[in-house]
Formats: C-alpha cells, sequence, structure tokens
C-alpha cells in the first residue's frame, strides 16, 4: 500500500470516526445558536434604524437614511479573531471578546444625520452603550471616517431574555464609497511598495476632499431649510 493510500485510511479511521464527528457536532450546536442570536440582534437594530427612517420621512419629509448593510462575522475572519486575540476557543470566550460579530452599517447621505441617527439610538431604554468611536471627528491616519458604536440589545427568546452586542457603523455615502476602494486595495497582492505608498498618499487626498465636499453639499442642504 502507498503512502497515500495509507492516508486516506487514517483519515477514514480517525479523522472521520463516529468520536470524532460527534465531537464535532456537539461543538457546532452551541455556536450555531450564538450565530443566530446575533441574526436577530441584527434584525432589532435594523427595526431601530427603520423605524427612525420612517418617522423621519412622515414628519419632515426626508430619509437620513439611504441604506442598510448587515452581516455576521465569517466563520473564517472569526478564526482569524480568536488566532490574533489569543483568546480561548469556546462560545463563551468568544462571546465576551469579540464585539463584532454582528454587524449594521448604516449609510447616511449628510454628516449630521449620522450623529442625529446615533443620538436616536442611544437614548432608547432597551440600548446600553459599551464603545464608541468617533472616526469622523478623529479619521485614522489613513483617513477612514466612520462613527463606530458597540451596543447591546435585548432579544427575547422563548423562555429568556438574551442581551447581544451589535457593531454599529455609521457613515456617508462618500465615506462609505472610500471605504470599500481602500479595502479593495488593501487586500490587492504584488503591488510593489512605490505603487502601495503612492496609492496611500492619494487615497488620502480623495478622503479629505470627500470630508470636504460631504460638508459643503450638508450646508447647501441646510441652507435650503
Ligand atoms: P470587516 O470585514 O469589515 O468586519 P476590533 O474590532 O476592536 O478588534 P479595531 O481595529 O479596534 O478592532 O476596530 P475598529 O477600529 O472599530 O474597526 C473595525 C471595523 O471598522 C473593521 O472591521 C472595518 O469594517 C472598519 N474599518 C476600520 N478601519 C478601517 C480602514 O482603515 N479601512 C476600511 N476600509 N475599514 C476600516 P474588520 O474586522 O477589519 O473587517
Amino acid at each position: 500500500m502507498n503512502i497515500q493510500d495509507k492516508m486516506k485510511d487514517v483519515v477514514k479511521d480517525y479523522v472521520m470516526s463516529d468520536a470524532v464527528l460527534d465531537t464535532i457536532r456537539a461543538n457546532m450546536e452551541p455556536m450555531e445558536a450564538l450565530m443566530a442570536y446575533y441574526r436577530c440582534a441584527i434584525m432589532e437594530i435594523e427595526t431601530k434604524f427603520r423605524v427612525l427612517n420612517e418617522q423621519f420621512s412622515l414628519q419632515y419629509d426626508r430619509n437620513p437614511i439611504e441604506t442598510i448593510k448587515s452581516r455576521t462575522k465569517s466563520i473564517e475572519s472569526l478564526a482569524k479573531k480568536v488566532r490574533n486575540k489569543k483568546i480561548p476557543l469556546s462560545v463563551q470566550s468568544i462571546e465576551e471578546n469579540i464585539n463584532d460579530i454582528a454587524g449594521v452599517r448604516v449609510i447616511c447621505g449628510f454628516p449630521e444625520d449620522i450623529y442625529m441617527l446615533a443620538d436616536c439610538l442611544l437614548k432608547q431604554d432597551d440600548i446600553t452603550l459599551i464603545e464608541r468611536k468617533d472616526y469622523i471627528a478623529n479619521p485614522k491616519p489613513n483617513g477612514y471616517r466612520s462613527l463606530h458604536l458597540i451596543v447591546s440589545v435585548p432579544i427575547f427568546l422563548k423562555d429568556e431574555k438574551k442581551n447581544m452586542k451589535v457593531e454599529v457603523q455609521l457613515r456617508t455615502i462618500a465615506m462609505d464609497f472610500w471605504a470599500s476602494l481602500e479595502h479593495k486595495i488593501r487586500y490587492k497582492k504584488n503591488l510593489s511598495e512605490d505603487v502601495q505608498e503612492k496609492l496611500a498618499q492619494e487615497l488620502l487626498y480623495c478622503a479629505e476632499q470627500s470630508a470636504d465636499l460631504d460638508l459643503r453639499m450638508q450646508n447647501i442642504r441646510n441652507e435650503l431649510g
């Protein structure tokens, strides 16, 4: 028997054994439940923003929200984060230490609407603010802008209430456009150091220009009343 056939036998007999499969199943179930709770938390937060948008539409005839994009973190990127943070690989530790498994991105037309919506959300009595990072007032050195909130929101299950953490990112259309381009460039391989440096400078310039444009368009909107 050659080495490859031997390896196949080892995989079949040991790695794929009933005992190993039972262990995987036993650990997957609580993880799948946790991911389902995060999906429920996303629904709660999305609904809160949709309700606010509806109210503004009725009362002031305008929609502060252009789009809402939500996601739960992929298992692959969750695993990378567990490894980088060097936290124990257990459902409890993941829930305690990782704040952005549930993410809701709220895209607005104007910068003022970002702060107004964040205030409206944080005033709600079932929302607890855990962390706030204002990358609009203090942009990252590369030019990244957004308002980040980590909030806790309750979800109501059959027999219990669970408080789940959600990362809310609020940004303008221009900030979102910039962030997706920067994200694409960051993961582009085979760029020479010179090209990377040139693109980084160009991106920073674009971030400043689009922040200026955001403010000028907001001023026009405000003048219109
Ligand atoms: P993904 O795929 O979008 O989820 P922490 O999460 O607290 O461990 P950190 O860096 O302190 O890490 O969090 P921070 O600064 O609040 O940023 C987290 C998220 O903001 C990132 O998630 C991005 O979505 C976004 N972000 C932050 N900085 C940048 C940036 O420079 N460029 C772009 N395009 N996005 C940024 P993930 O997990 O990186 O990715």
